[in-house]
């Protein structure tokens, strides 16, 4: 059986702030948040996908870093990929979730995580601490 692929874009700005966007659809996912991204489409890589999701999502165009972990689990048939990324241009807006935040060190946890992207922020987390 073949999985679908969706990818998710840590955006990460100075002062090691990541971009949380809050969940409007579906109703059983609405109000939670999660790390910008969607589904790959047929015929495009990983990383375009992701461009092109914060493109339609955030209106920003972002630079994919390094990928952070490798599949995450989602719900049955479903696998998340996620990647560090840094603001090339544009200033995020919430053109499909509800809001937006920049949560920094000490406000990681302020928002209701999707269960997909605690463990991704704690991860990232983590990472960001190396640095
Ligand atoms: N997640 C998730 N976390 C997360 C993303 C980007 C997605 O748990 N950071 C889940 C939510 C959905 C599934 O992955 O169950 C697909 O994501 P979605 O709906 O953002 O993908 P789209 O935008 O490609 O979906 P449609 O355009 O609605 O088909």
């Amino acid at each position: 059986m073949s999985m679908v692929v969706v990818v998710a874009a840590v955006i990460v700005a100075e002062g090691r702030r990541v971009l949380a966007a809050q969940r409007a659809a579906p109703a059983a996912l609405a109000g939670g948040w999660e790390f910008p991204g969607g589904k790959v489409d047929p015929g495009e890589s990983e990383p375009e996908a992701l461009v092109r999701e914060c493109r339609e999502e955030l209106g920003v165009e972002v630079a994919v870093g390094a990928q952070v972990g490798g599949d995450w689990p989602l719900s049955q048939g479903y696998v998340l990929r996620v990647w560090l990324c840094s603001l090339a241009s544009g200033v995020p807006e919430a053109r499909e979730h509800l809001a937006l935040r920049w949560l920094g060190p000490g406000e990681y946890y302020d928002v209701e995580w999707l269960g997909a992207d605690l463990p991704i922020m704690k991860t990232v987390e983590n990472l960001l601490e190396g640095d």
